[in-house]
């Protein structure tokens, strides 16, 4: 049996989320288009008879404007330092900058194996991927493998590389788990990939999401009870929208995305509320998530 753990960096909108969630076959983290989608360390876990990978979905490389920030940015370097393997994710779309080659010097003087994710090829012309891929010449890489998490190719052979690097272990997790993270917290995710997804911005990056309620009724429905907390008064009202029609529509996509996650009804109930700078308050960080575990 072959264990091990595998922290997947790289820059923000990358497409880390997106191939986690190929690779283990199930939602474990949310996706859109907009950087700072992913603010915390996430682990999908992909069990078989004769492997266990334990990826770990990290926020990303950019530079800190906040303490939320801060605390995203130290997600991603603790990650990296844990792990038996580093998944260097690329955009191959965005193409290979110097940014990116830096990144990974650092990472390759670490003593991990660092393996590239060459990824988006599917919206790239072919023969522009060859012309990219030289850029890694210089490098210590363990490998580079272009793939395409949308279209699911190469997908196979990426996580044949990654098992090659990997040694023989007792499993860390059970076999039925596919995450560290709880079914309330998806339930935020959601939400807050919806509104990633409806507003530009300063607006989702300015949210958090609080479950006060998540229960089950003798019907079988779900009752889940959100507060959407944003930084300002004047984005409580571009949330709700005119007649409240914004965010019955984010409120409506988040109870399909909770339905199709959940296997189940839902019943849910959205309040928006104002807490003025939270991004930097410690304790309001705590509250709703973002801090260390001890
Ligand atoms: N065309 C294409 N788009 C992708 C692919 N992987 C991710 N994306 C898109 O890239 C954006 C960022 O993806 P996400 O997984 O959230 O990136 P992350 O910030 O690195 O986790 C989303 O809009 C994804 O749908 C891919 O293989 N092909
Ligand atoms: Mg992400």
């Amino acid at each position: 049996m072959k264990c091990g753990t595998v922290a997947v960096v790289g820059r923000a909108n990358a497409g880390k989320s997106t191939l986690i969630n190929v690779l283990v076959g199930e939602k474990i983290a949310i996706v859109s288009p907009k950087p700072q989608t992913t603010r915390e360390r996430i682990l999908g876990i992909l069990t078989t008879e004769s492997y266990q990978v334990v990826f770990e979905d990290t926020p990303g490389i950019y530079k800190a404007a906040n303490r939320l920030n801060d605390f995203m940015q130290r997600q991603t370097e603790q990650a990296a330092r844990e792990v038996d393997l580093v998944l260097f994710v690329i955009d191959g779309h965005a193409g290979i900058k110097d940014e990116d080659l830096a990144t990974l010097e650092r990472f390759e003087k670490g003593n991990i194996p660092v393996l590239v994710a060459f990824t988006k090829t599917d919206i790239m012309p072919k023969e522009r991927v060859p012309e990219e891929l030289v850029k890694f010449a210089d490098h210590k890489l363990a490998g580079v493998v272009p793939v395409s998490a949308r279209r699911g190719r190469n997908v196979k052979k990426l996580l044949d590389a990654i098992l090659e690097l990997l040694s023989e272990g007792d499993y860390i997790f059970p076999e039925d788990v596919v995450s560290d993270k709880s079914e309330r917290f998806m339930l935020r995710e959601i939400v807050r990939e919806k509104l990633l997804l409806k507003f530009d911005k300063e607006i989702p990056h300015g949210v958090a999401v609080v479950l006060n309620e998540y229960s089950i009724r003798p019907s079988g429905t779900a009752e889940v009870n959100v507060d959407i907390v944003c930084e300002k008064q004047n984005h409580k009202a571009i949330i709700i929208g005119k007649q409240g029609a914004a965010l019955k529509e984010v409120s409506t996509f988040a109870r399909e995305g909770m339905e199709k996650f959940l296997g189940r009804k839902v019943f849910l109930t959205v309040y928006v509320k104002v807490k003025e700078n939270w991004r930097d308050n410690p304790y309001l960080l705590g509250e709703y998530g973002y801090k260390e575990e001890k």
